[in-house]
């Protein structure tokens, strides 16, 4: 019998790099790729696959009973839940949409995972449930300091899972990545927001100082991770996945303007996020000791995506013209 994975969320950046990269050999697998297709969610990612045969599309949300249920009837093995609102920026605006997706919508998968029984449940969860880190780094027994209405319900999701498995049994892994980047990424987040405006000439928005720090985790390095994990991870535990690759968010928007051969003087000092966390990072000992580490080197990964974008203006133009542009100007105005 084939494995049969349902992943939620596949229609997003993460999401729909992991459909990819699993359909891309010619393992006997299925999938079932279910997605409300918010404004993040675009089935243009999946447009490579959308004709393999193993691979199924099912519009729809996370938090709804009766659907995920139809859908586990099909004999599911593996749930990867990527389905999330996922931007900060949006959660501190219009917090509700985090919620429901990303607390209720993980209760309503895994109640029907616990009726209808699977071998694997992995939430993806985030480094950010640990707020902001001002020296070392977060281990998985650290406590959780979530800052912001997305992180706060990350959290959430994150401890509903670990609790199907101390109380139910259930088989979850919970997995907290750092910061993606890569193609097909939504262009509201840093990277890719920088690599499209300068790529039009368009001024950085550099929030506060530009000094606070990320930890970049290039997508393929995470969805490999992810595989690993779900191959070799033990049931009910936590793993970071980090990429190693700390920086000021400053030396990232200049690397971003030398790529392009744009000047530095885009890049523009904006108000800051409210409650912004000044750094992560994470303790990977875990994952290292059980085998993976990550293989991207950034400034190599970080050059690979800027071109990407640049190559493909197809993609991400009618988004930035669409309704990111309405989204954007109600909540920035003109900056
Ligand atoms: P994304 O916003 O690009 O994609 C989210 C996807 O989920 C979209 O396709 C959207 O349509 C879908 N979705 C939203 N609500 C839904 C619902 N109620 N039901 C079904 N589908 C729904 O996000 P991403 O950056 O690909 O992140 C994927 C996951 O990884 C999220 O859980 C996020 O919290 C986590 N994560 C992201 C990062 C990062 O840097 N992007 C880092 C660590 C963890
Ligand atoms: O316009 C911007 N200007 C700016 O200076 C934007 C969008 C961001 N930033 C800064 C804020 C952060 O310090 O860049 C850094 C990265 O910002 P985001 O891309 O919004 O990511 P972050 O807030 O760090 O959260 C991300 O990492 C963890 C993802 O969006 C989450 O989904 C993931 O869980």
């Amino acid at each position: 019998m084939p494995r049969t994975y349902l992943v939620t969320g596949g229609a997003g950046f993460i999401g729909s790099n992991y459909i990819r990269r699993l359909l891309r050999g010619d393992d006997d697998l299925r999938i079932v790729n279910l997605d409300k297709l918010t404004y993040a969610g675009r089935l243009e990612n999946l447009a490579p696959v959308a004709g393999d045969p193993r691979y199924r599309f099912v519009k729809g949300d996370i938090a709804d009973p009766a659907l995920v249920n139809e859908l586990f009837r099909d004999d599911i093995n593996i749930v990867v839940n990527f389905a999330a609102e996922s931007h900060v920026d949006r959660a501190i605006a219009d917090p509700g949409h985090f919620i429901t997706t990303d607390v209720y919508g993980a209760y309503v998968l895994l109640e029907a995972a616990r009726a209808h029984g699977i071998n694997r449940f992995i939430q993806i969860s985030t480094d950010e449930v640990y707020g902001s880190v001002e020296t070392g780094s977060s281990a998985e027994t650290d406590p959780l300091m979530p800052r912001n209405p997305y992180a706060a319900s990350k959290a959430g999701g994150d401890r509903l899972a670990y609790s199907y498995f101390a109380t139910y049994g259930l088989d979850v892994i919970v997995t907290r990545a750092s910061n993606n980047y890569g193609p097909y990424q939504y262009p509201e987040k840093f990277v890719s927001l920088f690599a499209t405006n300068a790529i039009e000439n368009k001024e950085l928005p550099l929030y506060g100082d530009g000094c606070n720090v990320r930890d970049w985790l290039h997508v393929d390095d995470h969805c490999d991770a992810i595989n690993f994990i779900i191959e070799h991870g033990r049931a009910g535990e936590i793993y970071n996945i980090g990429g190693g690759n700390e920086r000021e968010n400053i030396e990232v928007a200049r690397l971003i303007c030398d790529e392009l051969g744009k000047p530095h003087s885009l890049i523009r000092l904006v108000k800051d996020r409210p409650g912004h966390d000044r750094r992560y990072s994470l303790d990977t000992a875990k994952l290292a000791a059980l085998g993976w580490t990550p293989k991207m080197p950034f400034e190599a990964g970080l050059r690979a995506a800027v071109r990407w974008y640049a190559d493909n203006r197809a993609w991400w133009e009618p988004i930035k013209s669409g309704e990111f542009r309405d989204y954007y100007l109600k909540h920035y105005g003109n900056r």
